[in-house]
């Protein structure tokens, strides 16, 4: 159940920039998700790394441009300005059979025009920015397995309509082992008549989008490598700001903000500017508010560069040499998962910057659920690849995603040698200077005494989440000894946390809910006594108790008794 959860959650509605956000906004507004800032930020990026990449382009290296025109939309043609397309009635039957061939509605996509207008998405500022008159070339890199036709080519007509002509030098499809006829030869043949050279990459066998990515990166000639998935559509100047920060900076890796293209409609929807990557105990990518410390870096300017802990992984763009010399990729990662937070705490830690550059938005269709095979089980090659992030970046962070995943430690990582070498090679920083510096708000507690089920002495049964999501009760059930629901953290500014909620209590002889920490105190914190074993709320002076007879499954809070029902116990030892 642990595993399912992992991945449904992972390409589920908590990982659909829609829904998340909406979560985000909503616990902005009741102002219970705007965490202090948690710690200290250190302004200097790990400049002090030894780079064998040259500091800055040569003159030969950059060419003249002019922003390209605008696409017209074509009238009565459906989705037209990013609009949402209608299926008429008559055909939801047809509509609902397509949409089980990709998991999402591809009878929209294929009704709208590959050349679609959209709107001009961006800020104000961002239209007045004015970019180096010389950049470098780009070489796009589409990897894919068993794409719709419809999305795969309106990805590539949005990238070169939308692109300045002499910036983008090709463009590299990889086609993973796909299944459908279309994706043959018609490919090949649809593309060599494109005015921008468009090649096709064949794996021999299915490899997964990291190594059809590593294989497609082979071929680049273009001086930085621009990644995009299959089912995406770049917006007016999308590419501009992303290569003049490179140029400003080789070792800076960029993202543009990733707007949702709706996987019922192909209605185009703006996303906020005031999200970053973060990730979870489970080690999914996760979108969270940008906190305050970084508006202020900015000197709150929603234009500049946005510097993120994480990035979604699929959109991003690189310089080629600093790509190979950071270590492309983890070759021994499956199919899916796990690249982009191993990418993301590779750039930081080995010296460079991972950032979302607000005035390049490029759309990507976001969907429930994964379309295609996993071959091997999704959960085996997940969890392989998360812990492959562990072993190799997370230090003894690793032990939250163990402990989270207990699935995860029956899983072989395989052989890891040359990643861990990479690291040492680099003199890559630590994942303790990572959460310090880089993203002291992150879920993972920089100091915490215990990891592990806390057990009631007389009931012994262990606090649990069940599952539950913030603002609603924590549970108690038998002990499973699985971790997960049942895993918490006591931390050294006394939270007891479940990855990101916190116990919470906010009145005496109340509920005991789980709710978003906000890391000050108040009704988070907790005093856990290890003599007298009793966890005690300091707001109240109340202790967590075992739920009474009627109320079988919620801990309560009661005056302190040293009762047997008020002691808890935290089993490992404790890091006093
Ligand atoms: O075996 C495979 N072979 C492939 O070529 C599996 C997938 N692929 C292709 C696939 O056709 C697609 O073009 O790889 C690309 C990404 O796969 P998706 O679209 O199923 O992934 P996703 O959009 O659900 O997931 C996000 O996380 C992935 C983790 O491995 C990748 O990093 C994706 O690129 C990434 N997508 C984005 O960052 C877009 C924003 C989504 C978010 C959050
Ligand atoms: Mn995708």
């Amino acid at each position: 159940i642990v595993v399912l959860s992992f991945y449904t959650e992972c390409l589920g509605s908590n990982c659909k920039r829609t829904g998340e956000y909406d979560v985000i906004v909503n616990e902005a507004l009741k102002g219970d998700n705007l965490g202090e800032d948690t710690g200290e930020a250190d302004e200097e990026t790990a400049s002090t790394f030894i780079s064998n990449v040259p500091r800055t382009y040569k003159p030969s290296m950059l060419r003249r441009w002019k922003p390209a025109p605008t696409v017209m939309p074509k009238h009565g043609s459906p989705g037209e300005h990013g609009k949402p397309v209608h299926i008429p009635s008559d055909q939801e039957a047809v509509m609902k059979e397509k949409f089980k061939l990709n998991q999402f509605n591809q009878l929209a996509s294929d009704m709208m025009s590959l050349n679609r207008s959209l709107s001009d998405v961006r800020l104000e500022g961002c239209k007045k920015k004015h970019y180096p008159k010389l950049l470098p070339t780009t070489s796009i890199v589409i990897v894919f397995h068993n794409e719709a036709w419809s999305t795969l080519l309106r990805t590539v007509w949005s990238a070169i309509n939308r692109s300045p002509k002499p910036l983008l030098k090709e463009i590299i499809l990889v086609d993973d082992a796909s299944e459908r006829d279309y994706l043959g030869s018609p490919l090949e043949e649809y593309v060599s008549n494109l005015p921008v050279p468009v090649y096709v990459f064949r794996t021999e066998k299915r490899s997964g989008l990291i190594r059809a990515r590593l294989l497609g990166a082979k071929h680049v000639t273009g001086d930085v490598i621009t990644f995009l998935d299959a089912h995406c559509e770049c917006t007016e100047g999308w590419l501009e700001p992303l290569l003049a920060r490179i140029v400003e900076n080789r070792k800076t890796v960029v993202c543009p903000i990733i707007d949702v293209i709706s996987d019922e409609t192909f209605e185009y929807i703006t996303a906020s500017d005031m999200t970053w990557g973060g990730f979870n105990w489970k080690l999914n990518f996760r979108w969270y508010r940008v906190p305050q410390r970084e508006m202020d870096r900015r000197g709150g300017d929603r234009t500049a560069p946005l510097r993120t802990p994480t990035m979604a992984g699929g959109l991003f763009a690189i310089d080629k040499d600093y790509f190979y010399e950071l270590g492309a990729y983890d070759e021994g990662m499956d199919i899916w998962g796990g690249e982009n937070l191993e990418m993301s705490f590779r750039v930081w830690q080995c010296g460079g910057t991972l950032e979302i550059i607000p005035c390049s938005h490029v759309g990507h269709v976001f969907r429930d659920k994964s379309p295609y095979t996993f071959p091997g089980g999704v959960s085996k090659i997940v969890l392989h690849n998360a812990a492959r992030v562990a072993e190799v970046w997370m230090d003894e962070w690793r032990d939250f995603y163990y402990a989270m995943n207990p699935g995860a430690r029956n899983v072989p990582v395989g052989d890891i040698t040359a990643r861990r070498e990479l690291r040492d090679r680099l003199k890559c920083k630590s994942f303790r200077w990572y959460l310090e510096t880089i993203y002291p708000e992150s879920q993972m507690p920089l100091e915490y005494y215990y990891l592990g089920d806390v057990r009631n002495a007389e009931t012994h049964n262990c606090l649990d989440t069940m599952g539950r999501k913030s603002g609603e009760s924590l549970g108690i059930t038998y002990c499973h000894n699985l971790g997960g629901n049942q895993v918490f953290a006591y931390t050294k500014r006394q939270q007891i946390m479940s990855d990101d909620n916190c116990l919470d209590a906010s009145q005496k002889n109340g509920p005991v809910k789980l709710v978003r920490c906000h890391g000050m105190g108040g009704n988070q914190a907790w005093i856990y006594d290890e003599v007298s074993r009793s966890i005690r709320h300091e707001n109240t002076g109340q202790c967590l108790q075992k739920p009474e007879a009627s109320d079988m499954n919620l801990p309560l809070m009661r005056r302190c008794d040293h009762s047997l029902g008020q002691q808890w116990i935290m089993q490992s030892e404790f890091k006093w």
